[in-house]
């Protein structure tokens, strides 16, 4: 399914507020762990680059402005159920520039990721997703400072046929939980939401968005196009697969110009290359999945 509000692009702006929340920390985090459900979010790509359990990489070199010299290097090691990214700046003195660390707990089904921002061993940033037994997400939460309240809150309701239904957004405000949004999922026959509407608290209409699929395949990851338009704002983001139905461009277009990222898979089916080509980012992510 699509990640509750988030959509495919909605997860690049989540990693923007995440990287500018954390003052340029770590910046490969991409709704973490969504991967770990049924095919949540993957139709951007973004469930094979976050999901350490699934495909961990070891190591990523990040190039901005793919200008050819590597500005970070990110090292991943998957140890006693605990998943750490460490960002190393580059090349000048490559020290460490935060620490992440994702685990996941059996009992209740969640996932958390806490990132370390000042490198004083206590977490700065918190996110837990939970899952049911179908390996649908079912919640989502955020505690931006790690002061034990979450202020942002996403609960995901599935109709008896397990196909998701709405998403409750909430904003915790002096102690008490508010409803911030709804989200109103319409799906097709195959379950995958085409049509979401995306509303105020009291059942206002804010915007909308709509996703196409290729009428001749099955699987989910065919998503096609995804399109938004929220008052007078209007953007598209247009999806090519190839023969293996892996993903390899997303074009989105707005008002302000077109972004593109490319992807690049080996033959165990692991991105490798992810170029970002537009206004908003410039860069290249090269990784590495068998580090001695
Ligand atoms: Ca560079
Ligand atoms: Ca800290
Ligand atoms: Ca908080």
């Amino acid at each position: 399914m699509v990640s509750a509000m988030q959509g495919t692009d909605d997860m690049r702006h989540l990693q923007d507020d995440k990287r500018s929340a954390r003052g340029g920390a770590i910046r490969v985090i991409l709704a973490p762990l969504v991967g770990l459900a049924i095919a949540c979010g993957s139709a951007d790509g973004a469930n094979q680059e976050a999901d350490p359990f699934g495909a961990p990489y070891c190591q990523e070199l990040l190039d901005d402005e793919r200008d050819g010299s590597v500005d970070a290097i990110i090292s991943a090691t998957f140890e006693d159920g605990l998943l750490t990214r460490r960002e190393f700046d580059h090349p000048v003195g490559g020290n460490i520039e935060a620490v992440e660390t994702s685990s996941y707990d059996q009992d209740r089904n969640q996932v958390e990721l806490a990132v370390d921002y000042d490198l004083d061993g206590r977490a700065d940033f918190i996110e837990r997703w939970t899952y049911d037994d179908q390996g649908n997400e079912t919640s989502y939460r955020r505690d931006a400072e790690n002061d034990g309240n979450f202020e942002h809150r996403e609960e995901h309701v599935y109709a008896n046929d397990g196909t998701i239904a709405r998403t409750d957004s909430y904003g915790s405000r002096g102690g008490g939980a508010e409803l911030t949004g709804i989200a109103v999922y319409t799906v097709d026959e195959l379950g995958r939401p085409t049509h979401i509407d995306l509303q105020d608290p009291t059942g206002g209409l804010l915007a909308f968005r709509d996703f196409s699929y290729l009428a001749d395949r099955l699987i989910h990851e065919n998503l096609t196009s995804v399109r938004l338009r929220e008052n007078r704002l209007e953007e598209e983001t247009f999806y090519e697969h190839d023969a293996r139905g892996r993903l390899t461009s997303a074009e989105r277009h707005t008002a302000d110009g077109l972004d593109q990222t490319l992807y690049q898979w080996d033959d165990l089916d692991r991105v490798i290359t992810i170029d970002s080509l537009g206004p908003s980012l410039h860069r290249q992510a090269t990784r590495t999945y068998d580090c001695l």
